[in-house]
């Protein structure tokens, strides 16, 4: 590398407007100009720029001419704003508009990225890369872009635009190539569209993995299933899984499906509100979903996995005792203190299809068995206190259910020895959440994504780092900020918010209040805790900061199941899923009643058993976008999805990826692009010298470049005199130069063609 050709030049743009207002890496870098010295020259220029308008959107236009800290910019629509200059960012040329993968992009700023994507949105394109990363916005219609012909297009690499088949097949084809397990991780808000991913990600694996015994078909049908049972209509989603999932599919050396292996995640019964027993939603009927319909693929699917028709029957009747557990009601006795149930065909019914007796199922219901020196006595509850009590019975049975399902569903698709390195599992979890109101339910799933992205980071992180050493370049470690200190806060034991709301949560007197105030007594200095008022207390994620509120963490985090309940199913000899078949391999009910249990507090061996699992394989990234709140196609809402583009680290992602070298071309592909640039005769003829020298008479900054054993490393951000060499790299606002070119160049074409019609008319 010639380390004379420093040159001067006051462009050095690197692109490091920060949206989040941090930086997310140190890295050695030459001059920096601001970008305010920059925007002299996009006045001169005539280069669009981004600003910020007063009512929060963001406005494209030119800066006609700036004044102290003042700016008057045209719109594009017309009108002229006069705004600070601290509120501009420059915007990409043209030629730039819609690229493949934001990595392309001369400008890393949040209306970039939101440009792009709309732009790309309003076309159907809703696939997009950020580096690694696959950005998929959920077109809440159907679009011509799946199937056969496509998925084959894709296998036979017909196609490459970003596609959720090209990520399959990339994890597919690296588990051939490497005998290296790999997974999809999918994530995102609610209703961005992960389910429909992961099953477009599986019909693609099962497309190309087919074998003679159509065990690919069976693993297809567990969707159906996992979905009628797990999914519900929720506020914001028609079809939400209310459980997390990560199924593992397995193949033979000649890449042929074997059989898979299914786990899911705390189911979330949890929500009330969301799930509660059906009539209370006042909504039974989604447009366009035929429940009969859906009802005999159901079944259609519990025969293929070979769930035999007295379990199916059972099943249902098991769903039947739910229902009729939610029509008990109560009436007030002793002056309104206490309760007792109601008798009625609603207890009959729950307590035949429970197979226990109609009293039992009264005590359980209505009492609350406290120990009096040696013996127990029954108290009766009051309303409150009964109904959650019924609830709960309710939300239990369910959750044994559909465990019970997912054990059969397992049977079904049992691969016997797992193989190693032949294997693509595919996660799809509730992605980052903050509301106006945070909740135990947002604590937990913000946790567990703090842990999946520092999986993501690492991974990002490692791969670019050893593919530059193996190529032998200068190459300074990055050292990214990463979000190990707010794990930390809530991992460190005994000090840790985790450990301290489960000891919390074992102190008889303690209350939510209590447990707040305890946080903010230990947590006062540490910059990823913020003290709020009252029982509020806020934490720094990586995607943001979120408070959250500690009603009903100590009640949510203790164990619900009271022993009473433990004891009525055990001994009710309860007829779906058959108790013996209910506690899966360990033990009796009791034993995996407990384990429900304790599946409903925070569950970091869960967690943990997870990470270790993923961090095992090679990761595939995407990352789902919801366009707008209503569910509809062709909405794009700015704000909706910028605040999830930062939730789920889009720009970070993309960031980091550019502070390596985004562009890299092997020395035959470079020479063979721009040799012909070079003039001079003296050069070697061999490729990597060829290199050296087109990086050299193109006088490119030493910080800009690396030369490895096998390819050229480019950096993002190289300056206005590098035009020719740089423009035909498409890589920087140079395009805009050639763009220029180009568009004189056309409208010289269109000038000569008038005036030889003008001639011959
Ligand atoms: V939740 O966290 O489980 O509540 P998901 O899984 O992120 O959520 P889901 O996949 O269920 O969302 O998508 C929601 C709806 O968006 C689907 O029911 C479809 O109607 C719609 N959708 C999602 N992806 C696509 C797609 N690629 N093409 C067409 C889609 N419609
Ligand atoms: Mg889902």
């Amino acid at each position: 590398k010639d380390q004379n050709c420093v040159d001067s030049n006051p462009y050095v743009e690197e692109n490091n407007e920060n949206v989040n207002g941090h930086v997310a890496g140190s890295v050695p870098r030459g001059k920096e100009p601001e970008w305010d010295d920059n925007i002299g020259y996009f006045i001169k220029k005539r280069l669009c720029v981004w600003c910020h308008l007063p009512n929060g959107q963001w406005g494209l236009g030119k800066i006609q001419e700036t004044f102290g800290d003042e700016a008057t910019i045209s719109l594009l629509s017309g009108t002229v704003v006069k705004v600070s200059t601290a509120e501009l960012l420059p915007a990409n040329p043209d030629i730039l508009e819609g690229v493949d993968d934001l990595i392309q992009l001369s400008y890393l700023n949040e209306p970039s990225v939101l440009h792009n994507i709309k732009h790309r949105y309003a076309q159907d394109l809703v696939y997009s890369k950020a580096g690694p990363v696959l950005i998929a916005v959920n077109p809440f219609k159907e679009i011509p872009i799946y199937g056969n012909e496509i998925l084959t297009s894709y296998k036979q690499k017909a196609k490459d635009s970003p596609h959720v088949y090209a990520i399959a097949d990339a994890a597919y084809n690296e588990m051939m190539r490497d005998e290296k397990n790999q997974s999809i991780i999918i994530s995102g808000e609610s209703g961005a569209g992960k389910t429909e991913t992961a099953k477009h990600a599986m019909q693609y694996l099962a497309a190309f993995g087919c074998g003679n015994d159509g065990m690919e078909y069976r693993i297809l049908q567990t969707n159906c299933i996992l979905q009628a049972f797990g999914n519900a209509k929720t506020s914001r989603n028609n079809n939400s899984s209310r459980f997390g999932k990560l199924i593992e599919i397995h193949f033979t050396p000649s890449g042929k499906i074997r059989g898979a292996k299914i786990q899911t995640y705390r189911l979330n019964l949890r929500m009330a509100s969301e799930y509660k027993y059906l009539n209370q939603s006042e909504c039974l009927l989604v447009d366009g979903v035929d429940d009969g319909a859906e009802f005999h693929k159901l079944v259609d699917a519990l025969d293929i996995v070979q769930i035999c028709k007295d379990d199916q029957e059972q099943a249902f009747a098991m769903l039947a005792a739910v229902l009729w557990l939610g029509n008990i009601s109560f009436q007030v006795i002793d002056n309104g203190n206490h309760v007792e149930v109601l008798a009625n065909e609603a207890v009959e019914n729950a307590a035949r299809l429970i197979n226990c007796s109609a009293q039992d199922l009264v005590l359980a219901l209505s009492t609350h068995k406290i120990q009096a020196g040696e013996d127990f006595i029954a108290k009766k509850l009051t309303m409150q206190k009964a109904i959650d009590r019924r609830d709960a019975l309710a939300k239990f049975i369910y959750a044994r259910l559909f465990e019970w399902l997912v054990v059969q569903i397992n049977k079904s698709v049992e691969v016997g020895e797992l193989s190693t390195g032949r294997s693509i599992s595919i996660l799809d979890v509730y992605g980052f959440e903050s509301f106006k109101n945070n909740s135990f339910e947002q604590f937990c799933i913000n946790y567990a994504n703090e842990r999946l992205q520092q999986h993501f980071n690492r991974h990002l992180f490692k791969l670019e780092q050893e593919e530059y050493e193996e190529d032998g370049i200068n190459w300074t470690k990055v050292d990214f900020e990463d979000n190990q200190e707010c794990l930390n806060l809530f991992e460190k034991k005994p000090l840790g918010l985790l450990s301290l709301l489960d000891e919390e949560s074992n102190i008889p007197n303690a209350t939510d209040l209590t447990f707040a105030n305890k946080l903010k007594q230990y947590f006062n200095d540490n910059p990823c805790f913020k003290g709020e008022r009252g029982r509020a207390f806020g934490v720094c994620h990586y995607a943001g900061e979120v408070v959250y509120d500690t009603n009903g963490f100590l009640e949510k985090n203790r164990d619900p199941m009271h022993s009473d309940f433990i004891h009525l199913l055990s001994s009710s000899g309860c007829q779906l899923p058959k108790p013996a078949s209910l506690s899966c391999k360990s033990g009796g009910l009791e034993s995996s009643m407990q384990s429900v249990g304790t599946k409903f507090k925070v569950d970091e061996s869960q967690l943990f058993k997870l990470m270790h699992q993923l961090e095992k394989t090679t990761p595939h990234f995407i990352r789902c976008i919801k366009p707008n709140a209503k569910q509809f196609p062709g909405q794009y809402e700015d704000d909706l999805v910028s605040q999830q583009l930062r939730c789920c680290g889009v720009l970070e992602v993309v960031r980091i990826s550019r502070y390596g070298y985004p562009t890299r071309m092997t020395h035959q592909e470079f020479a063979g692009r721009y040799g012909f640039l070079l003039l001079e005769t003296n050069v070697s003829w061999d490729p990597l010298s060829m290199s050296v020298a087109i990086l050299k008479k193109f006088n490119f900054l030493p910080e800009m470049y690396e030369v490895g054993y096998t390819k050229v490393y480019l950096r993002m951000g190289q300056e206005p005199e590098h035009i020719s060499l740089m423009l035909l790299l498409g890589i920087d606002l140079n395009i805009g130069r050639l763009e220029e070119q180009r568009k004189q160049f056309l409208l010289g074409i269109v000038e000569v063609q008038k005036y030889f019609r003008g001639g011959q008319a």
